[in-house]
């Protein structure tokens, strides 16, 4: 495979932009081979600038939930880019987003827009301790909420994937603030709150977690988390900023039946664009300016090319949307399971709706942060590169998930699984 001008490309923007990339997941570091750069994308197909084609697994991290460049959201965002692309006022766009968001998500009744999911977490942080008046959190290890200070504690995603989970530059008054527990157990989280119960304004955590690769709430544990947060009186915040309208049209919150106080989005409600927002109660939202104390603002938040884009990709997100997208995924999920066996390679696939994880390790279940680190990384390199090799694009980190869309087919399914049984047998060599 020819990967010339991608290193050519790498070599410049490195002397450019640090580390060559605009967010370190990109840089392929973990993969231990220099990144591919894309030049297009349409469907289920992206397409380097070497000319290569792949099936992308990526789905730019969860937004192309219908695929890349959709007839649909591109001729929404040409129609209302010639009318202009931001005004900085409010327009009819932001008040059909909020209220289609809001008809959706049952527990959130008002909404804020902002411009990416790290806006939204740092915000519903900011309004959780306005509100109660109280400034401890609880997240979880392994969960990643983007870069805000508050969250760079045991984070996931890329912070994990490089081994940086507590960053530099977080100080100690930021870091005292921010308690963690451990995923799917909840006498953790019991534990702090009977320590610091007066302190704590809000837990927060990814109701599915899709940052230490994907992890899945035991059967009591967001209902277990609900319970807590009522008992001890502080909020509960679903970080469903990938899970949001992807696990269903309500979230996991609709898929678990457990609603949080406030609620974190991002990703598919931009349809490719920088989106991010938060909503829930109308008494705790309600408590942001310019009606109360809370600040927060942005530039381009709400902007009409985000908003146009995201409400043709939300509309779309029906019953029958759904039924599709699952039976995509549970394809893959069966041909990958099947593989494992075949080839009697030690692995684990969690799976949520369309979105997947192969683990490459000797335990049989994996259902937290210190299963998940015990994962073969090296392994999933060799079996990163293997794929990409036979045209197949996954996230470059075994700490992140394959998000599948609507656009793959059949074709595309069994391309998948025929060199996901390649790689198997070329690692066993
Ligand atoms: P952004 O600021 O990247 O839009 O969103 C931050 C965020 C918040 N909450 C959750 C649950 C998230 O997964 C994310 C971002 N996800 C990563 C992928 N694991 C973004 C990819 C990247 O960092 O390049």
């Amino acid at each position: 495979m020819n990967l010339e001008n991608s290193i050519n490309e790498f070599k410049l923007a490195q002397e450019v932009i640090p580390g060559g990339v605009n967010s370190p997941v990109r840089a392929f570091k973990s993969v231990h081979c220099s990144p591919i750069f894309i030049s297009k994308a349409k469907g289920s197909k992206i397409f380097d600038i070497d000319g290569n084609q792949y099936i992308d697994f990526v789905s730019s991290w969860g937004p192309m939930i219908l695929g890349h460049a959709h007839d649909d959201v591109l001729e929404a965002i040409n129609t209302t880019a010639a009318n202009g692309t931001s005004y900085g006022a409010p327009t009819k766009l932001e008040t059909l987003m909020a209220q289609k968001i809001i008809s959706m998500i049952p527990s959130v009744e008002k909404v804020r827009m902002v411009n990416s999911g790290t806006e939204a977490t740092m915000s519903a942080i900011r309004l959780a301790r306005g509100f109660t008046k109280k400034e401890a959190i609880i997240k979880f290890s392994g969960n990643y909420h983007g870069h805000g200070d508050s969250f760079l504690i045991k984070a996931g995603s890329g912070a994990l994937t490089l081994g940086l989970p507590d960053s530099p530059g977080v100080t100690k008054n930021t870091a005292k603030d921010t308690l963690i527990a451990d995923y799917n157990d909840l006498d953790s989280v019991e534990r702090l709150l009977i320590e610091k119960s007066d302190q704590i304004a809000a837990i927060i955590v990814e109701p599915v977690a899709g940052n230490m690769g994907l992890v899945l709430p035991n059967n009591t544990f967001l209902q277990g988390l609900r319970e807590l947060s009522d008992k001890y009186n502080c909020l509960l915040i679903f970080d469903e900023v990938m899970t949001g309208f992807r696990l269903a049209a309500g979230g996991a919150q609709e898929y678990y039946n457990v609603k949080a106080d406030l609620t974190t989005l991002g990703k598919i409600i931009g349809g490719g664009l920088p989106v991010g927002a938060y909503g829930g109660k109308k008494e705790i939202m309600d408590y942001l300016a310019p009606n109360g104390p809370v600040y927060q603002a942005g530039t381009l938040s709400g902007n009409p090319l985000a908003m146009s884009a995201g409400l043709t990709v939300l509309n779309k997100l029906d019953n029958d949307f759904y039924e599709n997208l699952e039976t995509i995924s549970n394809k893959i999920h069966i041909g990958l399971t099947k593989n494992i066996k075949d080839t009697n390679t030690n692995a684990v696939v969690n799976r949520n709706g369309s979105m997947l994880t192969l683990f490459f390790t000797d335990l049989n279940q994996v259902n937290n942060y210190d299963d998940a680190i015990k994962c073969d990384t090296d392994k999933f390199a060799d079996y990163f590169q293997i794929m990409l090799e036979q045209g197949i694009y996954l996230p470059p980190s075994p700490y992140e998930c394959l998000f599948f869309s609507s656009s793959l087919t059949d074709n595309d399914i069994n391309k998948f699984i025929n060199a996901n049984k390649i790689a198997l047998e070329k690692l066993k060599k």
